[in-house]
């Protein structure tokens, strides 16, 4: 049955939000802002009181693009100060290199070596930022990093730059002894025609090419990835796999359209409950971090309301993922169909080839008509799956 109490958020369930998310003033390519500057001493309260455990930024979310040293330290001292009252941490940090024009052609692989140069700067002074409040994750989203036409790049000598400026930050990382890990963010398009390193895929080999693979991970995107028409849960099954899941961003997409960031569980629900089984089954530690935009249609009320609504999906979805595993049905179901058995190494102990060749139970005397003759169970898994998700186990 439902405990109520494991549906209200609490600071282990490492919620958090980037302040862009709440902060949103729902601008878009067809209209102006419906909503009013939102504090980021008040975010931080507001979503205290919520029950979240940190707070994410943008360098420009929390002082804006070109203001004077002076009045930066002034605001920082007063997130500072939000933070230490409430109790919010900071565990992740990004910088914007998509939002002034001076990156209209990207930052690390602008085909401009000076605006390249400043991007640099520009990361490792938010890096500093992100140090001196506790941060232990930098995330890079290259938004900008693409282009609308393939005339345009080079693909290989953007690789070698978008390469070089990772490695350059991750020394920079090392040489200033931050306990800083690196998380890319993969994304297909939008707002660039194409984007450089799309999916999780092309983030995780890309990475292995890199002079400092072992601090670089991946932030993905559960609309990033559905954009792409591709499935998010297998992504992360390989992520972890890979030991690369630093960071997640959490939202809700239907299909591949443009970028919707709705709320957590408000696009593929099915996705969403694999994703918290795996999530909280496969090891995964780290924050559960929303990165969404409150509806266009919403007053100020309505965005506490959907940053609340993205812990309740994910906390309901939790208590369903449980409720699955714990199943004794679900559990016959699953031996049933083989899932356990997937597990089990396809040689024996310490078996070579050459034995595997001169096994005839494995070839010669095997039978693959009776093999083939086995029904794998998967729609009745999947069923009960579905089941469990809407609360209605047989
Ligand atoms: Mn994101």
């Amino acid at each position: 049955m439902a405990q109520p109490s494991t549906r209200r958020p609490v600071r282990e369930d490492k919620f958090s939000f980037g302040l862009w998310t709440v902060g949103w003033r729902a601008v878009d390519p067809f209209g102006d802002a419906t909503r009013p500057t939102l504090d980021a001493v008040e975010a931080v309260h507001r979503l205290a009181d919520l029950g979240a455990w940190g707070i994410t930024f943008h360098d420009d979310d929390l002082i804006p693009f070109g203001t004077g040293e002076t009045e930066r330290d002034r605001q920082i001292a007063r997130f500072r100060a939000a933070l230490d009252e409430t109790g919010l941490v900071v565990p992740m940090a990004t910088t914007n290199l998509f939002g002034h024009p001076v990156f209209k052609d990207g930052g690390l692989t602008n085909n401009d070596r000076g605006i390249r140069r400043f991007a640099l700067r520009k990361v490792m002074r938010n890096m500093d930022l992100a140090a001196e409040l506790g941060a232990s994750t930098y995330v890079l989203w290259g938004g900008r990093e693409g282009s609308e036409t393939d005339a345009a790049k080079d693909v290989g000598a953007a690789l070698d730059r978008y390469r070089e400026g990772i490695d350059t930050l991750a020394q920079y990382v090392l040489d200033q002894g931050y306990n800083l890990r690196l998380a890319l963010e993969p994304k297909p398009n939008e707002p660039r025609g194409d984007i450089f390193l799309p999916t999780i895929g092309h983030a995780l080999a890309f990475i292995s090419t890199l002079e400092h693979h072992d601090m670089v991970g991946v932030n993905p995107e559960v609309g990033h990835e559905q954009m792409a028409g591709l499935n998010f849960v297998h992504g992360i099954g390989q992520a972890l796999w890979q030991r690369k899941l630093f960071h997640i961003d959490l939202n809700g997409q239907r299909g591949p359209r443009y970028d919707q960031d709705l709320i957590f569980g408000h696009g593929d629900l099915l996705s969403a409950f694999f994703l918290v089984d795996l999530l909280e089954h496969g090891g995964y530690e780290g924050p559960r971090h929303f990165d969404y935009k409150p509806l266009r249609t919403e007053d100020i009320d309505g965005v506490w309301a959907s940053a609340e609504a993205n812990m309740r999906s994910y906390l309901v979805l939790r208590e369903r993922a449980r409720t699955f595993r714990a199943d004794p049905k679900v559990q016959e179901a699953l031996a049933y169909s083989g899932v356990p058995e997937l597990s089990v190494p396809t040689l024996s102990p310490g078996e070579k080839p050459a034995d595997l060749k001169a096994d005839r139970a494995a070839f010669e005397d095997f039978d693959a008509d009776a093999a083939a003759a086995r029904g794998y169970g998967f729609a009745a898994l999947s069923q009960l799956a579905l089941d469990h998700l809407i609360d209605a186990p047989r």
